[in-house]
This record gives C-alpha cells, structure tokens and sequence, in this order.
C-alpha cells in the first residue's frame, strides 16, 4: 500500500514531467474558504465559449485538489491567444489534465475528475487554489507569483479522490515587499487605483481586447489567418519576478 506522503510525490513528480509544469496538492475544503470565495463579485461574468463540459456536482469521495501550473514565457505568447473558442494554454492544460486522469487510473485505480476553467461551470478560483497549495504568492498585480516565472504561469486544477498529504504554504517569499509596482504603473488603463486591483477598470482593456483582435492565427479554411484575442498581459510581462 502506498503511503499519502509518496503517492503525493509520485503524482507532483508525474505532473511535473511534463515540460514547463509545476503541481502543489491542496484540500478543497481549504480552497473553498480562500478569499476569492468571500469577496463580492463586482460585476457580471463574461463565459466565452471554451469548449469545457459543465461539472454540477463535485463527487463527495474527491476531496483533493491537484492545482497544475503551465509556465506561459514572454516568447510563446501563442499560449495566450484566443482562438477559436479558447486559448491554447487552456487547451494544453486541459490536454495534460486528462493525461493525469488516465495515469492515475491505471496506476493506482484512482479517480480523477478535470475540473473547467470557469468558477460558473463548476471550476474553482485558482489562484486561491495554488496560494493555499504553495504554488505561489499573490503580488501586486493580483497575479499568483511563482518563484521561478514569477506571474508567467497558467493554472488549472483537478479533483483526486484518494488519500493524499497536502503540500505547504510558501513562506518567506515576498518579493513585491521592496518592489517599485513596476505593474501597476504599467496598466494601460490604470486599473490599480489606490494601489488595489479594480475589476471594473481592467475589464474595459480586456473588452477592447475582445473587440480588436488580429490576423495571427492558423490558417483558416478561407486560406487566410484566423481572427485571434490578444489579451493585455502588461501587470503581467511588466513583473521583475522570473523575467
Ligand atoms: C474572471 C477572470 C478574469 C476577469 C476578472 C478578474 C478579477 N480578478 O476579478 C478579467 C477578464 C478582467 C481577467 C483579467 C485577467 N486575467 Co483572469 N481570470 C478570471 C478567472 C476566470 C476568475 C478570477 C476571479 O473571478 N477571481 C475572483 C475575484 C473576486 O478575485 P481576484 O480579483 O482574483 O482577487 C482574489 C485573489 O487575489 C485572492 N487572494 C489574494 N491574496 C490571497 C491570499 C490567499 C492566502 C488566498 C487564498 C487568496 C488570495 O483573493 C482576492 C479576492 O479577495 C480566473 C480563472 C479561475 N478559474 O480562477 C482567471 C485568471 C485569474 N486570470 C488570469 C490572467 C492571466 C488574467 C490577465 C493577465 C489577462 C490574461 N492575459 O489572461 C488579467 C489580469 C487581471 C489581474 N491583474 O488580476 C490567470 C492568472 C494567472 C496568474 N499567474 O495569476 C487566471 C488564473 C486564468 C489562467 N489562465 O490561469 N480575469
């Protein structure tokens, strides 16, 4: 039988074998009463059409959640684009979760159960999800840091059912303490009024975004290039943290 701190390592280190991936496990009972879950939304929710299922029900046996983490580098910003109904981190992370799904079942006989990217579809908040697991920290970007690619990373998560040790916090890692807020001063639309986050201000650049997209896709069935969403990453790139 294996034991909840090795069956633990060995699924991190499965994950993690996958190029530019990093894996923390973290109670769902934890993640359901990170901050994101208290705050009051500020605004209606825009679901574009990705091409994930709707989960209703959480199944009562998977109590554990794997939060994957894809590193997205300034040089690939591909990763980003929306296209064709999603962007291609999205469809890359949800590629390397259903690879995880089919591991665990043929290793251990476990369940695992990918869960979608929209908290309205039955996801979760994920970076609330990778601060609690040890992922990262949140900087002053409202962005999860990680401590080798600092904001550049794309997250996901996995229900697990089975018996599994959680991985800890990250502590003593700060690195906006004596930071200049490169990022803030980098939004285009100065969406950190006050020094904090506001969703509403963010939004108009990222509708704009939405409303301008650009010729840089794949090759259409019109033989020309798909129409792609760049999404602003300025807080984003901007971050001294893993540049
Ligand atoms: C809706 C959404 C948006 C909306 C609204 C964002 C918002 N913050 O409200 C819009 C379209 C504006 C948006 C913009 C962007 N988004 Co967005 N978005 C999401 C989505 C789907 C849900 C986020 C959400 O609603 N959060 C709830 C609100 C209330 O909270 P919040 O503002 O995020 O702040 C909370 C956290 O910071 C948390 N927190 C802070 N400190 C701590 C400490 C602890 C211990 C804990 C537990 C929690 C915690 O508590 C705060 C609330 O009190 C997530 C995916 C997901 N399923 O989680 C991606 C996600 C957050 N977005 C992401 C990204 C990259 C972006 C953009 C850079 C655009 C882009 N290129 O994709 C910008 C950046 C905006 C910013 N600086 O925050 C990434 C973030 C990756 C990362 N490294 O953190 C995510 C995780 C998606 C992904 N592909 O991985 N986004």
């Amino acid at each position: 039988m294996t034991s909840k701190a090795s069956l633990t390592t060995e699924v991190i280190s499965q994950a993690e074998s996958y190029h530019g991936v990093r894996a923390r496990v973290v109670r769902l009972k934890d993640v359901l009463e990170g901050s994101s879950y208290q705050a009051t939304s500020e605004g209606p929710r825009h679901i574009d059409q990705m091409d994930d299922v709707p989960i209703d029900n959480w199944p009562a046996t998977a109590q554990t959640v794997l939060v994957l983490g894809l590193n997205h580098p300034e040089k690939d910003p591909r990763l980003d684009y929306w296209e064709r109904g999603d962007t291609w981190g999205n469809r890359r992370l949800r590629e390397l979760s259903g690879l995880m799904k089919l591991w665990l079942r043929e290793k251990y006989d476990l369940a695992a159960l990918p869960l979608p990217y929209h908290v309205e579809k039955g996801g979760l908040f994920l970076k609330d999800a990778a601060v609690l697991s040890g992922m990262g920290v949140i900087g002053q970007n409202n962005l999860l840091l990680h401590p080798e690619w600092g904001p550049r990373i794309r997250l996901r998560s996995i229900l697990l059912e089975g018996d599994f040790q959680t991985t800890e916090a990250l502590e003593g890692f700060t690195p906006c303490e004596t930071c200049e807020v490169f990022c803030q001063n980098a939004c285009p639309v100065n969406a950190f009024p006050q020094g904090k986050y506001s969703w509403s201000t963010c939004v108009k650049q990222i509708n704009a975004n939405v409303e301008n997209k650009v010729p840089d896709g794949e090759i259409g069935e019109n033989g020309k290039r798909n129409l792609v969403i760049k999404y602003c990453r300025a807080c984003e790139l901007s971050c001294p943290v893993g540049a």
